[in-house]
């Protein structure tokens, strides 16, 4: 069996998920009759400290869904970060379904640049322009490896400006357990905040949306015209509770084995890596030809994603543990050491 280090979604329930989805309560969604899908809305709020919440199938229709309930209208503009997940992986939902521009602002320090995201608002009052409705941030930032935005920078970020903010926090329980606060120290910095079940936490589908009592009700007609309206949803709610009642605690471990394949491949001729990136369950690194330095860890048993032509990105989850790890520095030396 190769090691997988692709993405923390390559995970498989857990023996507890796979009992409390055999044993979950059932009922219509759509008519919001499934208790176990309402319990984890209700729990989720709660953990965010929003008013309301929504399950979606997943992370990607999530973040559409938010830019369509804060846009409401195409024609409009949100920001981004150039290397975030909305404006890089989401298939340009947010111009082909939305209809709405996105201008992109430099992120490469894991945040959005202040000055550049200020000055990308458009003035509301002038006809030219497309009216700026939504500014969306990434915490953990994947791209970056996994970065986390300190607390300070996002009161500052968020402060500066009336427009709306949507955080896409599909791995927000790895930047909570990095600073070691509650979640909803980070969503109180945000209008709406999506997070994922389906990655570190290992629930098998689903991401949840949660915002405004109002936003979540425009948010669930978005939902149902998008396609994502789910019926006995609650099969897939149930390992989604587990996921957060008892799998978040277990992150502070990824971001540890991740901290020991970085601190063994750093000083590896070829690669060149900045530890300080590594904060969370993910390890950054460049070389001088990542789709050929990936294919050599495959040969040798290690699978990795290549970002761009310079990057290799490896993800620890629960099915990576020390011996593991070990052996994918050794893999990571063998394949620097050939090339
Ligand atoms: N990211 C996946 C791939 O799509 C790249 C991964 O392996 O990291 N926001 C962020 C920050 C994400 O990393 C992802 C998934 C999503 C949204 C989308 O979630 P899903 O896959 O549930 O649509």
């Amino acid at each position: 069996m190769p090691i997988d280090l692709r993405s923390d979604t390559i995970t498989l329930p857990t023996d507890g998920m796979r009992k409390a989805m055999y044993k979950a309560e059932l009922g219509d969604d759509v008519i919001k009759e499934d208790p176990t899908v309402n319990e984890l809305q209700e729990y989720s709020a709660a953990l965010l400290g929003k008013e309301a919440a929504l399950f979606m199938p997943s992370g990607t229709m999530a973040n559409l869904t938010a830019i369509m309930s804060h846009t409401k209208e195409r024609g409009c503009e949100i920001i981004a970060g150039a290397g975030s997940h909305i404006f890089l992986n989401e298939a340009g939902g947010y111009a082909h379904i939305a209809g709405v521009s996105i201008r992109t602002i430099n992120d490469t320090e894991g945040f959005l640049n202040q000055n550049e995201m200020l000055s990308a608002i458009r003035d509301p009052d002038n006809i030219h322009h497309p009216r700026t409705k939504l500014i969306c941030m990434e915490n953990t930032h994947n791209t970056c490896g996994g970065t986390v935005i300190p607390l300070e920078k996002l009161r500052q970020l968020t402060a500066q400006t009336n427009i709306p903010c949507h955080l896409d926090g599909a791995r927000i329980f790895n930047a909570a357990a990095y600073l070691d606060v509650q979640p909803s120290s980070i969503s109180v910095f945000f209008d709406s905040v999506m997070f994922c079940l389906s990655k570190g936490l290992c629930a098998p589908v689903g991401s949840v949306l949660t915002g405004s009592r109002e936003f979540i009700d425009t948010a669930v007609r978005i939902r149902k015209m998008l396609g994502g309206g789910m019926r006995q949803a609650g099969v897939l709610a149930a390992a989604g509770l587990v996921a957060l009642k008892t799998m978040r605690q277990r992150l502070v471990s990824d971001h540890e084995t991740a901290r020991m394949i970085a601190e063994g491949i750093c000083d590896i001729k070829g690669i060149s890596l900045d530890l300080e990136t590594v904060q969370t369950n993910m390890v950054r690194f460049s070389v001088d030809n990542a789709s050929v330095f990936n294919e050599k860890l495959k040969e040798h048993g290690l699978l990795a994603y290549a970002i761009g032509s310079r990057y290799i990105r490896l993800v620890t989850h629960r099915h990576i543990d020390k011996k593991s790890a070990r052996e994918a520095i050794s893999i990571i030396a063998s394949a620097a050491r050939e090339l």
